[in-house]
C-alpha cells in the first residue's frame, strides 16, 4: 500500500496517483492529517482536511490576483489514518508519510489538522535535508514557544519551541499577537528567533526585505489563527487584531520564490461545508501551488 492512507475526496486539480510513476520532475504531495487531540480551545481541526478539499472546487485554475494559471505538479494522497488521542503515535505516522514522500519525489504540503503535527514533518523532512540550513517561516497569533503546556511537553501550544530543539538555522515568526511572558522572553534571549507581531505589518516592507534575505531551504508553516478572526473565524484559538489576506498574498509571492521544502497549514477549526474559512484556506494553497 502507498503510505498509511485514506481518501475522502481529493484537492481540485490534482493529478492521478497513476501518473506518479512517470514524474521526472519535483512535484507537491497533499496529506491531510485530521487530529486535534491536544487542541485546548475550539477543537474540531480533525474535519478541515475534508472541507478544505470540499472548499477547493470553487476555484478557478487561473488564479487572478496572480495573473497565472495553476500548473504546478501535484498530488492528493488523501489522509494519514492518525490516531485519535495519541499524538506520539499520530507523530510517528506523520514522520514516517513524510518521509516517503520525500522519496517518491514530492514535497509535503499538509492540510491539518493542530498545529502539533508540523514538528513531525519537520523531523520527517530532517531525514534528508540538514535541518541546521533551515528557515522556518511560522504564520501564527501565536508564539507557541512555550516549553510545556498543561504538563505537556508535546502539544499544539509548544509546537515551535519543539521545532527549536531541532536546531533550525532561523525560525520567523509573522503575525504574532499572543504568548506568555515567559515565551516572549524566550523569543527576545535566542538570537535564531526572530519575530513580527500583527502591528508590525504596517511597514510592511521590513517585513518583505527580511524574507527577501533568506537563504537556504524553508519550511512554511501557516496557523491559520494569524489572520484577522473577520477573515478567519472559524479557527481552534481566534485572536483579534490579525493580519489581511492581502499582506499576506504580497508576502506570499517572495516566498515562493525561495526553496520550499515542505509547506503546512492547521488550525482550521469547522462543521460546515462552504465556510468561508475553509474556502479562504484552500484558497491559500492554491495561491501556493499557483506561485511555487
Ligand atoms: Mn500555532
Amino acid at each position: 500500500m502507498l503510505l498509511n492512507t485514506y481518501n475522502p475526496g481529493i484537492f481540485a486539480f490534482s493529478k492521478h496517483l497513476h501518473d506518479l510513476k512517470f514524474l521526472d520532475e519535483i512535484a507537491w504531495g497533499i496529506l491531510g492529517v485530521p487530529f486535534d487531540s491536544t487542541s485546548s480551545y475550539h477543537a474540531g481541526s480533525r474535519l478541515a482536511p475534508t472541507l478544505i478539499r470540499e472548499s477547493s472546487f470553487s476555484f478557478e485554475k487561473y488564479n487572478f490576483a496572480f495573473n497565472k494559471e495553476l500548473t504546478t505538479s501535484f498530488f492528493d494522497l488523501g489522509n494519514i489514518d492518525v490516531i485519535h488521542g495519541d499524538l506520539k503515535r499520530t507523530s510517528e505516522l506523520v514522520e514516517d508519510s513524510v518521509y516517503e514522500l520525500l522519496s517518491l519525489k514530492l514535497k509535503p504540503i499538509l492540510l491539518g489538522g493542530e498545529h502539533s503535527i508540523t514538528y513531525p514533518a519537520i523531523k520527517g523532512l530532517s531525514n534528508k535535508f540538514n535541518i541546521k540550513e533551515f528557515t522556518i517561516i511560522d504564520f501564527d497569533a501565536h508564539m507557541d514557544m512555550i516549553d510545556t503546556y498543561q504538563g505537556e511537553k508535546y502539544s499544539h501550544g509548544t509546537v515551535m519551541r519543539r521545532v527549536h530543539d531541532l536546531n533550525p538555522k532561523k525560525i520567523l515568526q509573522l503575525g504574532v499577537r499572543s504568548s506568555s511572558k515567559e515565551e516572549n522572553d524566550f523569543g527576545e534571549t535566542n538570537k535564531d528567533i526572530k519575530i513580527f507581531s500583527s502591528n508590525d505589518f504596517k511597514n510592511l516592507n521590513v517585513i518583505k526585505e527580511e524574507l527577501l534575505a533568506i537563504e537556504g531551504p524553508v519550511y512554511l508553516s501557516i496557523d491559520c489563527d494569524v489572520f484577522d478572526p473577520s477573515y478567519m473565524p472559524s479557527t481552534g484559538n481566534p485572536v483579534p487584531n490579525g493580519i489581511k489576506i492581502s499582506d499576506f498574498e504580497e508576502l506570499l509571492k517572495i516566498i515562493a520564490k525561495k526553496d520550499v521544502v515542505g509547506f503546512d497549514i492547521v488550525e482550521l477549526s469547522s462543521k460546515t461545508l462552504g465556510d468561508p474559512s475553509a474556502v479562504t484556506v484552500a484558497k491559500i494553497i492554491h495561491d501556493f501551488l499557483t506561485l511555487i
